[in-house]
């Protein structure tokens, strides 16, 4: 039933609940398309010229159209209310369970993609705008004992499958926004606001973040990669990191 939308591939918890969505609202958009469509063509053909010589500014009079406008409405509330608000409301407005999370900070900048890890301790470092530099771009200050082990990296994401990851995403500049289609996520980053979003992996895979607001002049080239893991080649890229941070 999805692939005649050629979605990208489907890789998180969500992504299902979405796609049927996304297939429900086109079946609607195709019905409407069809519906009106011919609807147009035969009131061209049944209003022509020679044989209605004069106009009639009375409009369509009789059940079936009101019916048919009653039809729409009624499958666009049945959308909204039985599958668009559940979805939110089950996805996100609900807190996502203490525990078993990967919490990552995520700044956009002009044009590009920080990643910012807890690190071992759990706890994110103390930034500061002051501090940023080219070779910190978030500001990280290292003397803060919380910051000693925290990981960061640039266009490059790691998160591991099975496991809900929970981003804070913000920006240093203008809007942008993380797309991860294969996360069917979407969520713009705004100056001023940490905006947590999460989702759950189900699949591992390496894929494209693209930013998806105009942002700029170099807008096309803010893209980042993301590689969902298993969790033992999680674990081992978190060591590489700590290994290799400055002592
Ligand atoms: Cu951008």
């Amino acid at each position: 039933m999805l692939e005649w939308l050629g979605l990208p591939v489907a890789a998180s918890s969500h992504a299902g609940d979405v796609d049927r969505i996304m297939v429900l609202v086109h079946w609607l958009m195709v019905t409407l398309f069809v519906g009106w469509g011919s609807f147009f063509i035969y009131v061209l053909y049944r209003f022509r010229r020679g044989r209605n010589p004069r106009a009639s500014y009375a409009g369509a009079r009789g059940r079936f159209a009101s019916l048919v406008e009653g039809g729409v409405l009624a499958s666009e509330i049945a959308l909204l209310a039985f599958f668009s608000i559940p979805f939110w409301s089950a996805n996100v407005d609900a807190k996502p369970p203490d525990g078993d999370s990967v919490e990552v900070r995520v700044v956009a900048e002009q044009f590009s993609w920080n990643f910012h890890y807890p690190g071992a301790d759990g706890r994110f470092g103390r930034t500061a705008i002051t501090l940023v530099d080219p070779d910190n771009p978030l500001g990280l200050d290292r003397r803060d004992p919380a910051a000693k082990d925290d990981i960061t990296t640039i266009n490059q994401l790691h998160l591991p499958v099975g496991r809900t990851a929970i981003i804070h995403l913000s920006s240093k500049d203008v809007v942008h926004s993380l797309g991860m289609p294969q996360m069917r996520v979407k969520q713009d980053a705004i100056p001023g606001i940490m905006q947590p979003v999460w989702f759950t992996p189900t699949k591992t895979g390496r894929w494209e973040i693209a930013c998806s607001q105009l942002c700029g002049l170099a807008h096309y080239r803010m893209k980042a990669f993301y590689t969902i893991h298993t969790p033992e080649r999680y674990e081992s890229w978190l060591k590489e990191e700590a290994a290799a941070l400055p002592q």
